[in-house]
């Protein structure tokens, strides 16, 4: 089969049009009222919800639908078995009360660069795809970028299948419940190696375009950013009873190092966040056993991250000996910094008139994982107050519009030659 169709237009009159009919659809689901957040989890009812959305707006636009062995969702115009696909896409999961544009942004906006183009007339030499990867926030089981390291072979079959949610539910089990077999996940090199182009349009989570007074950007780079796990094992004891010489308390320890991460991370020119804890038994009248915190460390390059957290876990070590605590310290994810590869990236610049500017972020997204087995590139859409993985995440409305234009340049530049 030759090129994709003849454009087939689909949604009512604008781009903007079109964006805001699928923005509108998407907008309720998964959302916390009282918060305003998103809960969009893996393999949960509304991550569901939000497949059925992708699936309908694939069909609405006579795209071909399928899901792959890793969960990921693709909308193909034209034969993939041509290979040298033009793909763009993101993710529709969130962080726990995430924003609104945080992956979804890059998802309505590749539905509606296309509509775009439809409306171009444009004549495509090259098969396109719109994508949604799975569990790209790891908010449910604790690594980011499931769906695409899955894909792209850095994530075994044996290790996603040791990933368990807080509720101790496992990876394939929470497949399984929402219908997608589990034993068929792992890498996908035939998919990939028909891909040419892999374009993630994201919402900067930074200001750096509002400071530059830009609605779009060009990626340059992903920090170099892991995940650490520390464990603050102490002793239970009584609040109201055990003296204060007499504890050994882990969460004087944890305390200590969370201050630790701030200094050094400042020192360093670095970033590092302790956002997430567990403690047992978690009693107000107890004193813990046990206090479990996740590093996220990120740097713009790979010593300057080294640096930092081994002095995080020095400085831990040595209150941890102080306060009678043991301490273990594992790393669960670590992912090396990305540059986003130069002839893409300047090509994206040229078709959008050679003066974009070109950022790096420190934040991880799917493009960045694919980049190891596909060319990527990733557009930036200005986010006016640089919030993010929070309600309160936001992007202009004629800034979205003017991403969605700038991705259906980029797309018509590369598949319609
Ligand atoms: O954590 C990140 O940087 C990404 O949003 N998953
Ligand atoms: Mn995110
Ligand atoms: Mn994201
Ligand atoms: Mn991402």
């Amino acid at each position: 089969p030759g090129p994709a169709g003849p454009a087939s237009g689909t949604g009512t009159g604008s781009t903007a049009a079109s964006f805001h009919e699928m923005w509108r659809d998407l907008r309720p689901v998964g959302r916390d009222a009282s918060t305003g957040g998103y809960r969009r989890y893996a393999w949960t009812g509304a991550d569901a919800d939000c497949r059925s959305w992708f699936r309908a707006q694939a069909e609405a636009r006579g795209l071909a639908y399928e899901t792959d062995r890793n969960g990921n969702q693709w909308a193909w115009l034209g034969d993939p078995a041509r290979g040298d696909a033009v793909v763009t896409g993101s993710h529709l999961d969130s962080v726990p009360d995430g924003g609104a544009f945080d992956g979804p942004l890059g998802v309505v906006s590749s539905f509606a660069a296309l509509d775009e183009l439809r409306r171009r007339g444009a004549k495509f030499s090259r098969p396109l795809a719109v994508t949604n990867f799975g569990d790209e926030e790891g908010a449910r089981f604790g690594l980011a970028c499931v769906g695409s390291r899955l894909s792209a072979g850095q994530l075994t079959r044996e290790k996603a299948y040791e990933l368990r949610d807080a509720d101790g539910i496992s990876l394939p089990q929470a497949m399984e419940a929402a219908g997608y077999d589990p034993a068929a996940i792992g890498p996908d090199p035939e998919r990939l190696a028909r891909i040419g182009a892999f374009v993630e349009l994201h919402v900067e989570q930074g200001r750096a375009l509002d400071l530059s007074g830009d609605a779009v950007g060009i990626a340059s780079a992903i920090w170099p950013h892991g995940r650490w796990r520390f464990d603050f094992a102490g002793e239970a004891n009584h609040a109201g009873t055990t003296r204060l010489a007499d504890r050994r308390d882990p969460m004087l320890t944890y305390a200590q190092t969370v201050l630790a991460a701030r200094r050094e991370a400042e020192l360093a020119g670095a970033v590092a966040t302790f956002g997430k804890i567990s403690v047992e038994p978690n009693g107000v009248n107890a004193i813990p056993s046990l206090v479990r915190g996740w590093l996220d460390s990120r740097a713009p390059d790979q010593a300057t991250l080294d640096t930092v957290v081994a002095a995080v876990e020095r400085a831990a070590r040595e209150r941890a000996e102080r306060d009678g605590v043991d301490l273990s310290v594992v790393q669960e994810s670590f992912t090396p910094v990305i540059e986003f590869e130069h002839a893409l990236r300047d090509e994206l610049n040229k078709i959008l008139g050679g003066a974009v500017p070109v950022l790096g972020t420190g934040a991880g997204h799917d493009a960045g994982i694919l980049s190891t087995s596909v060319p990527t590139a990733m557009l930036f859409v200005r986010n006016p107050t640089g919030v993010s993985h929070s309600p309160a995440e936001s992007a202009a409305e004629d800034d979205c519009v003017a991403g969605v234009l700038a991705l259906a340049d980029v797309l018509e530049g590369l598949a319609c030659r």
